[in-house]
């Protein structure tokens, strides 16, 4: 019950979708990679530097799995009132996604002041179809080299992107997952009923005192699967056992 109680994040993950954001400096190919991903021309690419200026947003299925993807604004220091909220947009977008693509171009790699969580990015090395530059030293361990324009590396981003997901081990197909509010609650209230059940037969209290909490257990157990089993099995529990008489 611990186990299957415990896959209710991934449940619910694999239920709504992820997030998947694309962040960095202007000009580096956020825009052409979110267009390569959704296989259509999404958002707009032009040479010049500053071109998205508001969060984009599209639904797209990666190695099966649901994503919100969203291009964000090239980050830089600016004055320009516009910009420098989709600067701010951007940023939000980023803390508040279940996954970041950090893009540089890799022949003009430069740094943006963001620190992001190191478990849930991926630094991609865009444009290596104009050649390969000197890297910045990193501290995010997921990397991968990719040409948006030509759509090479885009097989390699995809794996990395479900192991970032899953920290190196995905649920099996056949594996139960919650993905229901209610069903995590009950499931965590019988759990700790029947904590306190463990607990009192270790200490060998006598059993009619245990009965409530298994009756509670019950009923939770019984909310998932929609019936009322507390009476039905607590009658024939009595039969047999004669409990508190
Ligand atoms: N050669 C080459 N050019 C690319 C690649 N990816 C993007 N570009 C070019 O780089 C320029 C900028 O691309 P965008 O996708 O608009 O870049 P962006 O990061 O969205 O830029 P902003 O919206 O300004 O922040 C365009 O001229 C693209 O055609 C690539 O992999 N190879
Ligand atoms: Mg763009």
């Amino acid at each position: 019950m611990s186990a299957l109680h415990s896959t209710f994040y991934e449940g619910q993950l694999v239920k709504s979708g992820f997030s998947l954001c694309l962040i960095g400096a202007p000009n580096v190919g956020k825009s052409s990679l979110m267009n390569a991903l959704c296989g259509k021309e999404r958002a707009i690419v032009t040479n010049i530097p500053g071109t998205t200026r508001d969060l984009l947003e599209e639904e797209v299925q990666l190695a099966g799995l649901h994503f919100r993807l969203i291009d964000t604004a090239g980050i830089r220091e600016t004055d320009e009132v516009v910009e420098k909220e989709g600067v701010r947009r951007s940023e939000k977008a980023a803390q508040d996604s279940d996954l970041i693509l950090l893009v540089f171009d890799i022949n003009h790699p430069t740094d943006i002041p963001l620190s992001l969580p190191q478990k849930k990015t991926i630094v991609i090395w865009n444009k290596i179809d104009l050649g390969s530059g000197e890297k910045l030293p990193l501290p995010y361990p997921h990397q991968v080299e990719v040409s948006a324009k030509e759509r090479w590396g885009l097989d390699t981003l995809k794996e990395q992107i479900h192991q970032v997901l899953w920290q190196g081990s995905p649920p099996s197909k056949e594996e139960l997952m919650i993905t229901s509010q209610r069903h995590y609650q009950a499931l965590g209230q019988a759990i700790q009923a029947l904590e306190t059940v463990l607990s009192g037969l270790q200490t060998e209290i006598s059993p009619e005192f245990l009965v409530s909490d298994i009756r509670l257990a019950l009923k939770e157990l019984g909310t998932i699967i929609g019936i009322d089993i507390t009476e039905e099995v607590l009658s024939a529990i009595f039969s047999k056992f004669c409990v508190g008489k």
